[in-house]
């Protein structure tokens, strides 16, 4: 249900269930979450890239495995959360490590808001991003309350949720949803060269950057700025930072190890 390769230090993970527009049954969580795992517990994982096959990127939950009318107990959508969702979002953020993300298609639901937990979103022009719950009576999940009020602000954000109005790449990239809306032809050329280049790069340092960064919005100045002295004086210390300087005097293009 997730292809899964590694490669050149990109950790490539496609949602692979394309004729349920890759929406997630419990096989496909455990198998996302187990290559978030790997990415946080391999040392030759330096970026991850996550996408999906055929014309969707990820459509959210199988509604078909939650069919009512098959009758049984009323499912505990919270445990759902819990047990499958929730930890997944909490791995991708707490990744020190870059997760880059290329919507190929049509984001719903919990898929929208799973491409949202990552870091750097590049989206195909015709890809659609759909806060689809409020079409079948439930609330936005899988951190999308979180990302969307604090991206766009209520205004943007309750819209969206309220009405499951489809919102284009191209609009999501000028709202500064996402990183870039591309031509669908070069989305995957673009999104590998950006992971490659991320792989190449200081690890240590990018993933302080990326700590650094998710924590402003809930920190004051003041705390951000010990913390930027802090992070900064770790970043310091790594072998990337002498390695950087080096090239940089040296005139040549610095060969980063991650540490
Ligand atoms: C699907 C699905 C799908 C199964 C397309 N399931 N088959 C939920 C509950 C529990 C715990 C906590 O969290 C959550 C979080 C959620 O994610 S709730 C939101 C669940 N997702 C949705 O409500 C989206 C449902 N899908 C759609 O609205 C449409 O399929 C979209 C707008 C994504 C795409 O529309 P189209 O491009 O017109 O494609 P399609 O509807 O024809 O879908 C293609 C096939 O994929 C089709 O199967 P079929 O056998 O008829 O070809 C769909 O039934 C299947 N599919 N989404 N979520």
């Amino acid at each position: 249900t997730v292809l899964v390769t590694l490669a050149d230090g990109v950790l490539r993970l496609t949602l692979n269930r394309p004729d349920k527009l890759n929406s997630f049954n419990e096989e496909m969580h455990m198998a996302l979450r187990a290559g978030f795992q790997r990415a946080q517990d391999e040392d030759a994982v330096r970026a991850v890239l996550l996408t999906g096959t055929g014309r969707g990127f990820c459509a959210g939950q199988d509604l078909g495995d939650r069919d009512p009318r098959k009758g049984g107990p009323v499912p505990d959508l919270g445990q759902t959360l819990d047990r499958f969702y929730n930890p997944t979002l909490r791995l991708i953020r707490a990744l020190e490590k870059p997760v880059i993300c290329a919507v190929n298609g049509v984001a719903a639901g919990a898929g929208a808001n799973i491409a949202l937990a990552c870091d750097i979103v590049l989206a195909a022009r015709s890809a659609k991003f759909i806060q689809a719950f409020s079409k079948i009576g439930l609330i936005p999940d899988a951190g999308g309350s979180w990302s969307l009020a604090r991206i766009l602000g209520e205004p943007r954000a309750k819209a969206l949720a309220l009405t499951a109005a489809p919102l284009p790449a191209e609009t999501a990239a000028a709202w500064g949803l996402i990183w870039q809306a591309v031509d669908d032809d070069a989305l995957m050329t673009e999104a590998e060269a950006l992971a490659l280049s991320l792989a190449a790069g200081p690890t240590l340092g990018l993933g302080l950057t990326k700590r650094l960064i998710q924590a402003a919005a809930s920190n004051s100045l003041d705390a951000q700025l010990d913390m930027e002295r802090d992070l900064q004086q770790e970043a310091g210390r790594s072998a990337d930072y002498a390695e950087g300087v080096t090239a940089f005097l040296e005139k040549r293009k610095a060969e980063f190890k991650g540490k």
